[in-house]
């Protein structure tokens, strides 16, 4: 049984860190949380860039904030699609 982890690697002038800066694990086993993980811009206009990660077990994406410290560790919105045929999740982000 796995929850999944969410990994992000901060970025600077020299490259990026050689550790993750950001580190969610999934909320419960077998939750598989960073089936795919995507930089998705500065959706909410607050000039930090967003993330948005797919959990495979139940169809959500979940996005977290960035901030001058970094991303968030709690998402601030899931999206999710009740009909699991419709595969949301577990798909590419794009
Ligand atoms: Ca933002």
């Amino acid at each position: 049984m796995t929850s999944g982890v969410a990994y992000g690697w901060y970025g600077s002038s020299t490259g990026l860190n050689s550790n993750p800066s950001w580190i969610v694990p999934g909320l419960s086993p077998n939750f598989y949380l960073g089936f795919n993980t995507k930089g998705i811009g500065d959706v909410d206009g607050d000039g930090f860039d967003d993330v948005i990660v797919s959990a495979m077990s139940n169809y959500h994406a979940y996005v977290y904030r960035g901030s001058a410290s970094g991303l968030a560790t709690s998402f601030t919105r899931n999206y999710y699609q009740a009909d699991p045929s419709s595969g949301f999740g577990t798909g590419w982000l794009d």
